[in-house]
C-alpha cells in the first residue's frame, strides 16, 4: 500500500509508534500536527499559538518584505485579479492540481485523522475541523469534545431574533436573503463591537472576535433551521427538546432541519467539512476579509461573505446544478441516458448561453476533491440512485463538450455538481435552501481566518485602482520614452 495511505490508515494514536517504520512527508505533517497541547478548551489552544505567529510573520516579513511576490498585469486587473498573488491566508490553500487543503491537509486526509462521532461515526466532526482551522493542530477527541459543548451551551438563538425570522415573506424572499438578514440580526450582540465601543486595545480583538466567531458557528443550525422550517413546512418547527440533548453541529443541523436517519446525519457532518473553507480568493472569504479589515464585526462581515455566496457564479451554483439536472431528466423524457442524448442536451445550454452549473473553476485544474468525497458517499449509500447515475454519466460527458466548445480553462466538475443529489436523496429536496447550508459551513474557515486577520492586526484592505484612460496614458508615456 502506498506509505502516506497506510499511515493516514494508522489513525492518530499509532501514528507516534509507526515514526521509525513509516518516514513519510505525510506522517512527518501529521505527527507534526497532532495536538499537542495541555490546552483544554479552543480559546487557550488559539491564545498559545498567536505570539509565536506573530514572530513568525515578523521575520517573514524582516527578511522577505521587499521581495516581489507576484506581478499583475492589464488583463489580470480587468480579469478579476485571477491568480494574482496578493493576500495572506493561512487556514487554508487550494492547489490547482490537489485542490483544497485545511492547514496543510487534504480532504482524505482530514477524513482520516480528525476525529469522529461516537460510536460509529465515519465522517470528521466538523468541530475537529475547526480546531484544525484556528489552531493548526489535529485535536485529541476530548479537546473535539470540548468545543462540541461550547458549541452547544451557545447554541440557542435570541427568541427576539426568531420572532423577527417569522415576520419575514417567506415566500416571496429568497433562504439566502433571509440568512443574512439573519446574521444581521445577531449582530447586537456583538462582543468585538462593544470591546471596540468601550476602547479596547487593537492587541485584544482576536479575543473578541473568536468570541463572536463562536457564538455564530454555535447559532448557525438554528438560524438556517428556522429559515427552512418557515419557508417550506409552514412554520412548523422541531420542538427544542428534540435538539437539546444533541452533542454535535452536524447532527444538530439534520435534526433542527427535521431529518432522523444517522444517515443524514453523518451527510451533514461531511457536508460541512467540505465547504467549510477554500483560501482567500474566492467571493465569499474575500468578502469577509474585506469587510473585516474595516473592523467591522464578525456578524457583519460575514454577512457580507453570504451576500457574496449568494451568487450564482458562486454558492448559488449548488441549487442552479439540480434544476438543470431536474430539466435534463425533465427533457430525456423516455428517452435512455445515453451520451448522445446527454451531449446533445449540454450543447443546448450552451448555445442557449448558459454555463454548465457545477463544472468549471478559477483556480482547479482536476475535478475537485470535494466532489470526489460527495461521490464516494454517494457509491456507499445511494449507488442505485438515478439522479446519482446522472451525475455520474455526466462526469463522462460534460468535460468533453465544455473542451469541444473550446472556451473554459478547466472542464472538470466542482463540488456543486454533487452536493445536491445527495440532499434531494435523503429528502432535502427543496433546492433553493442548499446555499444555506453552504454558508453555515463556510462560516467555519471565513471566520477562523478573520480571528487570525486581527490576531495578526492585518490593516483595512485599500488596493489601488486606475482607470482605463490611465492605463492607456501610462503605457503610451512609457513607450515614447524608451
Ligand atoms: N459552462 C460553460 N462555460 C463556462 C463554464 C461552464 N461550466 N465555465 C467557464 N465557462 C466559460 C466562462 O463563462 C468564460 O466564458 P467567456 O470568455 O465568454 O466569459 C470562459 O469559459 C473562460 O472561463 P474560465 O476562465 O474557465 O472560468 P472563470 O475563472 O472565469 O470562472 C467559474 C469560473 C466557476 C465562475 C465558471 O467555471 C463557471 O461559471 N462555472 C459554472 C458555475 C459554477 O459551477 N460555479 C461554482 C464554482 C465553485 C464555487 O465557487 N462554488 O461555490
Amino acid at each position: 500500500m502506498h506509505c502516506a495511505r497506510f499511515v493516514l490508515a494508522l489513525g492518530r494514536r499509532d501514528l507516534r509508534r509507526a515514526e521509525k517504520s513509516w518516514p513519510s512527508d505525510v506522517w512527518k505533517r501529521a505527527v507534526r500536527a497532532l495536538s499537542t497541547s495541555s490546552a483544554t478548551s479552543l480559546q487557550e489552544a488559539v491564545r498559545s499559538k498567536i505570539e509565536p505567529m506573530r514572530a513568525q510573520v515578523h521575520e517573514v516579513r524582516e527578511r522577505f518584505g521587499e521581495e516581489v511576490l507576484d506581478a499583475c498585469t492589464v488583463n489580470q486587473a480587468y480579469g478579476g485579479m485571477r491568480s494574482l498573488k496578493a493576500m495572506v491566508y493561512e487556514t487554508s490553500l487550494l492547489d490547482p492540481q490537489e485542490g483544497i487543503r485545511f492547514r496543510g491537509f487534504s480532504i482524505p486526509e482530514c477524513q482520516r485523522l480528525l476525529p469522529r462521532a461516537k460510536p460509529s461515526g465515519e465522517q470528521p466532526l466538523p468541530e475537529g475541523l475547526l480546531w484544525l482551522l484556528l489552531t493548526g493542530e489535529i485535536p485529541t477527541e476530548s479537546q473535539v469534545e470540548s468545543v462540541c459543548q461550547d458549541l452547544k451551551r451557545r447554541a440557542a438563538v435570541p427568541p427576539e431574533v426568531l420572532r423577527l425570522l417569522d415576520e419575514l415573506p417567506h415566500e416571496r424572499m429568497h433562504p439566502m436573503t433571509q440568512f443574512s438578514v439573519a446574521v444581521s440580526l445577531l449582530q447586537h450582540e456583538s462582543k468585538m463591537a462593544e470591546a471596540y465601543a468601550q476602547g479596547a486595545p487593537k492587541s485584544t480583538f482576536w479575543e473578541y472576535c473568536l468570541e463572536d466567531a463562536l457564538t455564530l458557528i454555535a447559532r448557525l443550525p438554528a438560524v438556517a433551521a428556522r429559515i427552512y422550517r418557515n419557508t417550506f413546512h409552514g412554520g412548523k418547527h422541531v420542538p427544542a427538546e428534540k435538539i437539546e440533548k444533541v452533542d454535535d453541529m452536524g447532527m444538530r443541523l439534520a435534526r433542527s432541519l427535521g431529518f432522523e436517519l444517522n444517515e443524514f446525519d453523518e451527510l451533514m457532518r461531511l457536508y460541512l467539512v467540505l465547504h467549510a473553507d477554500h483560501e482567500g480568493g474566492n467571493v465569499s472569504a474575500h468578502a469577509v476579509r474585506l469587510v473585516g479589515s474595516a473592523l467591522s464585526d464578525p456578524y457583519l462581515s460575514f454577512a457580507a461573505g453570504l451576500n457574496g455566496l449568494a451568487g450564482p457564479l458562486h454558492g448559488l451554483a449548488n441549487q442552479e446544478v439540480l434544476r438543470w439536472l431536474l430539466q435534463m431528466k425533465e427533457k430525456l423524457g423516455n428517452r435512455p441516458m445515453t451520451t448522445e442524448n446527454l451531449r446533445e442536451l449540454c450543447w443546448e445550454t450552451l448555445r442557449e448561453g448558459h454555463v454548465i452549473p457545477g463544472f468549471g473553476h478559477a483556480v482547479l485544474r482536476r475535478t475537485d476533491p470535494r466532489y470526489t468525497a460527495q461521490r464516494e458517499f454517494a457509491l456507499k449509500h445511494l449507488p442505485h440512485d438515478e439522479m446519482f447515475q446522472l451525475v455520474s454519466k455526466l462526469y463522462e460527458v460534460v468535460p468533453r463538450v465544455l473542451e469541444e466548445q473550446g472556451k473554459v480553462k478547466n472542464p472538470w466538475p466542482n463540488v456543486d455538481q454533487h452536493s445536491g443529489i445527495l440532499l434531494r436523496y435523503y429528502g432535502l429536496v427543496e433546492s433553493n435552501f442548499y446555499t444555506v447550508l453552504f454558508g453555515v459551513s463556510r462560516a467555519l474557515g471565513t471566520l477562523s481566518s478573520l480571528v487570525w486577520d486581527r490576531a495578526l492586526g492585518l490593516p483595512i484592505e485599500r488596493p489601488k485602482s486606475v482607470t482605463t484612460q490611465w492605463i492607456r496614458e501610462h503605457f503610451e508615456k512609457r513607450s515614447v520614452s524608451a
